[in-house]
């Protein structure tokens, strides 16, 4: 993989954004995305705005959202999910339709495509395997029987020396994605494993039906976001839809200045084929909610009451 070694070093040697891409360089990137399936794109990001971006993802990261306390998400021991990342700076809308971006995933994908999802993750240091290999199943595999594609736009906010971004080159395109056990992955040559470490600002384009993983062991906390790129129309796999997984982009009026029209059908304007009107999700509250939501109301009532006892002695001194 030629170009992927050289656009690392380049990532790694500034934070200027590059303004230009020479057409040679871009076909070059295309080239090596459609025969490995994974890119390291140069920078596009200038050390500012990555800088206003990791300030406001961790702004998410101090504590669980709850009730109007704005946070990560949990539903798994070893991550915090940051979810709809394009409504926390400028810096993340900017990566969304950047004109590098929307170029290679237009040849990748066609015209049809939109980003269905901004999200991002601090994974928590562990040994466990607990996001192994897989492909990213996303659409109907019982009605669909083509291979669909659809491009992962990845960049790490943190600097990654483990628990790095795994990709086996090569294997996109092969098969419905699945998950993927560990012994069938012994069977690839050692020269096809890509581990992609990387300082803060480093991004990468992979097609997401090829073989990934998180790496392990994670030895210190990661921080990256994702972003999804596919055809809107395509019929989604029926555990996303019940989730709403692909809810239409949460957008701040905020950061949407300066869209082209393109801009605006990649991040859905007006699109509204996944919109789930009235949509709650069908899970049972956890006790812990429960337990927490209950303590918080008695908490209100006793500031309620103190509240009530201190104006009546209020009115009983002052007449
Ligand atoms: O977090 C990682 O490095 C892997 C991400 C991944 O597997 C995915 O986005 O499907």
């Amino acid at each position: 993989m030629r170009n992927f070694k050289e656009n690392r070093r380049l990532v790694q040697s500034s934070l200027e954004p590059t303004p230009l891409w020479p057409r040679p360089e871009t076909d070059d990137l295309v080239a090596d995305l459609k025969r490995d399936g994974v890119i390291v794109l140069p920078n596009i990001l200038s050390a500012e705005q990555l800088g206003d971006m990791q300030q406001a993802f961790e702004s998410r990261l101090r504590r669980m959202r709850w009730n109007n306390i704005e946070g990560y998400q949990k539903t798994e021991r070893h991550r915090h999910m940051v979810e709809d990342v394009l409504l926390l700076d400028q810096g993340f809308v900017d990566l969304a339709v950047h004109p590098l971006v929307k170029q290679i995933v237009t040849r990748y994908l066609g015209t049809d495509y939109e980003l269905t999802e901004a999200k991002g993750w601090k994974s928590l240091s562990t040994r466990r395997d607990f996001h192994g290999w897989h492909g990213d199943a996303w659409y109907d595999q019982t009605t669909e029987k083509k291979i669909h594609r659809e491009i992962k736009l990845a960049m790490y906010l943190t600097e990654v020396h483990s628990g790095a971004f795994n990709y086996i080159r090569g294997s996109h395109g092969k098969q419905h994605p699945r998950t993927v056990k560990n012994q069938e992955v012994e069977n690839f040559d050692a020269s096809r494993f890509v581990e992609l470490t990387g300082a803060a600002g480093t991004a990468f384009l992979f097609d997401t039906s090829g073989i990934h993983r998180q790496g392990v062991p994670m030895l210190e906390p990661r921080q990256a976001i994702f972003y999804n790129y596919h055809d809107p129309r395509v019929r989604l796999q029926q555990e996303d839809v019940s989730y709403y997984r692909y809810h239409p982009l949460l957008l701040n009026a905020a950061f949407l200045g300066r869209l082209s029209r393109e801009d605006q059908r990649i991040l859905g304007f007006g699109n509204k084929t996944n919109l789930q009107s009235c949509f709650e999700r069908q899970t049972q509250t956890p006790l812990a909610f429960k337990a927490s939501s209950a303590i918080f109301d008695a908490q209100l009532r006793v500031r309620e009451l103190r509240d009530r006892i201190a104006a009546r002695l209020r009115r009983t001194f002052h007449s």
